[in-house]
Parts: structure tokens; C-alpha cells; sequence
């Protein structure tokens, strides 16, 4: 097992991870920029390293600094998070190299589904149903526009360096063909400075669902069952539970088993994520997989009570997982708001600044995962999440009423919030009873307050 491990990420997740080592018994080393000073992972971690001032690129992004904070520090192992460099395989490189253990990962599994098209192929070679569409990436428009005409439109035009929504257009026929090719290839050029595209069939309204793998150095693949994602607003989750109100159990152990085979046709060591896209017609497909750990794993956690960020720590030491599939048993329902500094009566413009005053809520089943108390000045340079709400009940209903009763007493003052939009959100009917898909938050109707 490691000794030393150095959390390079801040705010709630770093926070999240000194937990589990210190529950480990692991030692841990914070980084800091400037900004973060009087941040709690900087107190609550053994040895703290500052490394540079508040912009990410000079801090949470410098991977030297890094890499040189592991070496003062004395730390064998790095936790990267989310976000920042948690899936960039040329700092995987550099941390090996330097004898620091990387927590996820090989540095060629970060390369290979990083590239959403590379992704998809090798998913369909081993028999992972995807949506038709190109093999591969498309050299030009007119080849995008022959093969649209043979899938039927609309089709999606999606970046092969992309994910998360970023470098996508849609067409909806063939003369909007070239128009998308263009747009979305510029946008990718100039995003990720590599301008190829694949192309898909699009699928209308579906639910994004992702089911939870882990994975040892001995090829021992286990899923956690899925998370149901649907709720999104500009490709930033608002809401999960776990799990899908639209997942049956027949659906269920199929997407599992799929997840699983698709895991273990690239040898997966570690925990991961494969997101799939559900139709109305109960058609799944693979989407892209996330080599990382991800916000939205608390829900996992509630239900299958299997710590995620332990396993990954000891996955990554070479402990052998000890739980099999038939001992992964969930239990009731868990659902997650993300409460974000942004104005949900200002297009969600993001809102830093001092909160003046905190209540958070608690009771029975209630988890918050967050870095933020009184008197906490959030910085400008950063990510808009406060805090992760996080409950847990035997059914959905009591699930439901449980986050609206939450959500009622957690309070924070000084900054615009995202608490009052997720007040509404959940009385709302269609959510209430799980009937919602990805276009929900574009339907939604907030009321501003008075
Ligand atoms: C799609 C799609 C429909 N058809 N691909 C958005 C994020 C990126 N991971 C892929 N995304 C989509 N890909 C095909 N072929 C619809 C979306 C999509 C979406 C997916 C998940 C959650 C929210 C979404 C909101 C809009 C579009």
C-alpha cells in the first residue's frame, strides 16, 4: 500500500479524498494556490505545498509544480480528481516517470477513450451495441453528407478529441450538412487543436445513464449499476439518482453486463465510467468512457455502500477487489442536486464571493460532500460547485421528499445560488415521478423570485 498521497485538486473532491485516506491510514499532502489559502483541504491534509498563484494554468494545472510538490513531499502516490489533470495521459507520463504512482488510469487507457472515435471503434469491435454512423472519423463534408443521406437525418457531427458536448452540430438535412462539418470542425480545431470529426445518427430526447465500473490489476471487472444523468443544463449535470427510474431489472442486468464487457475489452484496471444513451424504445448505446472518478459518484456509494475512492486507492496499489458481482447488492434510492455559485435567475451567470451565512441540512440519509463553510470566500478562478446534496431512503418517493425537505432547510447567504432553482425542480411533476429526459431543463419553467 502507498504511504504518502498527493491530492492534486481542491475544493470538495479534494476534501473528499483526504477523507478516505485518512480512514486508510495514508498520510496526505495538499497543494494550494494562493487563492485557497484558508481552504479545508489545505488544513485537514498532513503536509500542505503551495504552487502558485490563483489561476488554474499556474496552479492546479502546472503539472511541474506538481510533480515537484510529490518530490519535497515525500509522496509515492497522486490523487487527481476530477477535472484538471485527471485525464491527461502526457502528466500520467510525467508522474510515473518520477516514480509517483498515478491513482487511475495507464497513461495509453487516458489516450485511447479520450479519443471519442478511437472509443467508439473499439467498443464496437467488441460488441458493445453504438449508434450508427461513421467507422471512424469522416475526411470532408461531402463524405459526412453521402453517408447522412444513407443513415437518415437528423444525424450529430461530433469532435473525435471531444466529450462532454463540447465540439458537437447537429443537421438536420442535407443542407445543413456542410454547415455543421465546418462549424463543428473550427469549433474543435480551435477547442482542442485537432479539427476531426465522426458522425452519428441522432437520437431524439434520450436519457443519459452511465453505469459505474471497477476494476482490478488482476482483470476482475464488477459494475455498481447505473446513474441516471438526464438532467443536464448546457452539458452540466444539475441532478442524478441512482437508480434510473427508466431502467428496468432486465434492462438493468443487460446494460450491466454490456458496461462490463466493454471494461474488460480494454483490459480496465481501475474505476470508470460508460455512459450510454437510452431511447424511448429501451435501446441503449455506448457514448463515451470516463476514466476518471466523477462528481456524481456519492449516489453509488449510498446505494451499494461501497466507498469508490478507496477502492480506487487500493485498486491502484494492486489489491485485489474483494467484492464480486453477486455481492454488489443496492439498496433504496439516491438522488444528488449540485447547488452551484450561479444565478439561476441570471442565465446561471456564475456568482464568487463571501458566504455570510451557512445552514446545512442533515438527518437520516443525508450526505453533504462540500469545501464551504461561514465566513468561506469563494474564489473567481475556479469551478461553480458549493456542494453536493446527497440523500438516501429505501424508495424513490421517500427519496424525493426527503431532497425537497433538504433542500428547504440548506441555506446560504452573501452569493446567488442554484438552491432555490432545485426547490422548484423537484416538486416539479414530471420529475416527481421520474418521467423526464435530456431536453427536461430546456422545458423547465423557473420562476424568479420576488
Ligand atoms: C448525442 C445525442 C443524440 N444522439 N449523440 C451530449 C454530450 C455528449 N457526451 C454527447 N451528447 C449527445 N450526444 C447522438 N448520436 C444527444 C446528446 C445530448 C445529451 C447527451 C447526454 C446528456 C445531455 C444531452 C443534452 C443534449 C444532447
Amino acid at each position: 500500500m502507498f504511504k504518502r498521497i498527493l491530492i492534486a485538486n481542491r475544493g470538495e473532491i479534494a476534501l473528499r479524498i483526504i477523507r478516505a485516506c485518512r480512514e486508510m491510514g495514508l498520510e496526505t499532502v495538499a497543494v494550494y494556490s494562493t487563492a485557497d489559502e484558508d481552504a479545508l483541504h489545505v488544513r485537514f491534509a498532513d503536509h500542505a505545498v503551495r504552487i502558485g498563484p490563483g489561476p488554474s494554468t499556474e496552479s492546479y494545472l502546472n503539472r511541474s509544480a506538481l510533480i515537484s510538490a510529490a518530490e519535497v513531499s515525500g509522496a509515492d502516490a497522486l490523487h487527481p480528481g476530477y477535472g484538471f489533470l485527471a485525464e491527461n495521459a502526457d502528466f500520467v507520463d510525467m508522474c510515473w516517470s518520477h516514480g509517483i504512482a498515478f491513482i487511475g488510469p495507464s497513461a495509453d487507457m487516458i489516450r485511447r477513450m479520450g479519443d471519442k472515435a478511437v472509443a467508439k471503434q473499439m467498443m464496437k469491435a467488441a460488441g458493445v451495441p453504438v449508434i450508427p454512423g461513421s467507422d471512424g472519423e469522416v475526411a470532408d463534408a461531402a463524405t459526412a453528407r453521402k453517408l447522412a443521406k444513407e443513415i437518415g437525418f437528423p444525424v450529430i457531427l461530433k469532435a473525435s478529441a471531444g466529450g462532454g458536448g463540447r465540439g458537437m452540430r447537429i443537421a438536420q438535412s442535407e443542407a445543413d450538412v456542410a454547415n455543421a462539418f465546418n462549424m463543428a470542425s473550427q469549433e474543435a480545431e480551435s477547442g482542442f487543436g485537432n479539427g476531426a470529426l465522426y458522425l452519428e445518427k441522432y437520437i431524439v430526447d434520450p436519457r443519459h445513464v452511465e453505469i459505474q465500473i471497477l476494476g482490478d490489476a488482476n482483470g476482475n471487472i464488477i459494475h455498481l449499476n447505473e446513474r441516471d444523468c438526464s438532467i443536464q443544463r448546457r452539458h452540466q449535470k444539475l441532478i442524478e439518482e441512482s437508480p434510473s427510474p427508466a431502467v428496468s431489472v432486465e434492462l438493468r442486468e443487460a446494460m450491466g453486463r454490456t458496461a462490463v464487457e466493454a471494461a474488460r475489452s480494454v483490459n480496465y484496471q481501475t474505476a470508470g465510467t460508460i455512459e450510454f444513451l437510452l431511447d424511448a424504445e429501451e435501446h441503449f448505446y455506448f457514448m463515451e468512457m470516463n476514466t476518471r472518478i466523477q462528481v456524481e459518484h456519492p449516489i453509488t456509494e449510498q446505494i451499494t455502500g461501497i466507498d469508490l475512492i478507496m477502492e480506487q486507492i487500493r485498486t491502484a496499489a494492486g489489491v485485489v477487489l474483494k467484492t464480486g458481482q453477486n455481492q454488489v447488492v443496492p439498496r433504496g434510492h439516491a438522488i444528488e442536486c449540485r447547488i452551484n455559485a450561479e444565478d439561476p435567475q441570471h442565465n446561471f451567470r456564475p456568482c464568487p464571493g463571501k458566504i455570510t451565512s451557512l445552514n446545512l441540512p442533515g438527518g437520516l440519509g443525508v450526505r453533504v460532500d462540500t469545501h464551504v463553510y461561514a465566513g468561506y470566500e469563494i474564489p473567481m478562478f475556479y469551478d461553480s460547485l458549493i456542494a453536493k446534496l446527497i440523500v438516501h431512503a429505501e424508495t424513490r418517493e421517500q427519496a424525493v421528499k426527503r431532497l425537497q425537505r433538504s433542500l428547504d432547510e440548506f441555506i446560504i447567504e452573501g452569493i446567488a445560488n442554484t438552491i432555490p432553482y432545485h426547490v422548484q425542480v423537484v416538486r416539479d411533476p414530471a420529475f416527481v415521478n421520474g418521467d423526464y429526459d435530456t431536453s427536461f431543463v430546456e422545458h423547465f419553467e423557473y420562476k424568479e423570485e420576488e
